[in-house]
């Protein structure tokens, strides 16, 4: 009998609109031949709701999203509304709301995509990136707005609990793959939050004895990932570190445009979140040259989530394929637009490599 997943889909912002309805063409090609339907929930959640009627979503939307198998967001942000407006009125909230505390980035070169680094051809690297505390706190304020004695205070918040499961997650990660992890760090300079990072890590990796660990320094990783991106595998890394480091590597393995994300509660009490790792792009946007490899590659993680892994497979063969054969959009090299590179994915889909 044919599975049905209701989907939530939230295209957003910019190049958010493009990429997306490129994305869901094909992953409804690829239902269509492996029995599943998707039932897609368009909201009109973003930025232009933002303008119209002053909230990004509707005060009820995380309860309109929680009954849902998952949500295919798509890109957040628009000039002229301060970013952290757009981010914490929609993506930030869900992650929050939904116990999404793994941010699990994949990157990889793919066939057919210079990577811009010498000897970055062979890095295939997932980044376990801490996704509901961090530095990304909510906790701190400002004062004396406009004086010359203005203030602004941010606190990062480092849990026991927030640091053990997404280092736990990482460790069970790289028992699947090469058995290394690398831990992002900063603590020689972060002098409570770090080494707190670093000492429940190496506890959770004691609970390990398979995968071994080294604690890097974020500045030192950061050189690492240009100069010997191949030499890293599982990266953990609290929320913003993950976040820099993994725009990092996309750029190093060819563009942040094909870089995929998965916002996941393993726990499966809530659903999950899938984007690309890039924003709305607001200087290509309405040209229909987005890239929408980004899009697709985090739907076939969905699929994958969802238990589909014939149709998540066969999704990223298709784009490999069009990649291979030449096709690439303009941030690869190529001239092909949104439209003619996923109509080369769908032909794959269709009739095979
Ligand atoms: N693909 C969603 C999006 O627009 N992301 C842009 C962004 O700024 N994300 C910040 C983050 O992942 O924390």
């Amino acid at each position: 009998m044919s599975t049905t997943y209701t989907i939530d889909v939230i295209a957003g912002d910019g190049i958010g609109q493009e990429v997306m309805p490129a994305a869901i063409e094909c992953i409804d090609a690829l239902a269509g031949v492996n029995d599943f339907a998707i039932t897609w929930r368009e909201r009109d959640w973003g930025s232009q709701r933002y303008l119209d009627v002053g909230e990004m979503m509707p005060k009820n939307g995380i309860e309109e999203l929680a009954d849902g198998d998952g949500i295919f967001l798509g890109a957040v942000g628009m000039p002229g509304i301060p970013d952290h407006v757009t981010l914490w009125g929609l993506l930030i909230p869900i992650r929050r709301e939904f116990m999404q505390y793994v941010n699990l980035r994949p990157v990889r070169c793919l066939p057919g995509v210079r990577p811009r680094v010498l000897g970055a051809g062979d890095l295939d690297a997932v980044i376990v990136r801490e996704n509901v505390e961090g530095e990304y706190s909510e906790i701190g304020g400002r004062a004396y707005r406009g004086r010359p004695e203005e203030v602004a205070i941010q606190q990062a918040l480092f849990t026991r609990a927030g640091i053990e499961r997404v280092a736990g997650f990482a460790a069970r990660l790289a028992e699947r793959r090469s058995g290394r992890v690398t831990s992002a760090t900063k603590s020689n300079g972060i002098i409570h939050s770090m080494p707190f990072w670093d000492e429940v890590v190496d506890g959770v990796l004691a609970e390990h004895p398979g995968v071994t660990h080294e604690h890097v320094l974020i500045d030192a990783l950061a050189a690492r990932a240009v100069l010997k991106p191949a030499s890293l595998d599982v990266v953990v890394a609290s929320n913003l570190f993950g976040d820099i480091l993994s725009d990092l590597l996309a750029a190093v393995a060819g563009s942040i445009g094909v870089a995929p994300s998965a916002n996941l509660n393993p726990e499966r009490d809530f659903p999950s979140m899938f984007e690309p790792v890039h924003g709305s792009a607001p200087d290509i946007a309405g040209r229909g040259i987005a890239n929408p490899v980004g899009q697709m590659w985090a739907g076939a993680m969905m699929l994958e989530h969802l238990g589909q892994e014939k149709a998540a497979a066969t999704l990223v063969s298709a784009f490999e394929g069009a990649l291979t054969a030449g096709v690439r959009t303009a941030d690869l090299g190529g001239s092909a637009t949104t439209r003619e590179f996923t109509a080369e994915v769908k032909a794959r889909l269709v009739h095979g490599q």
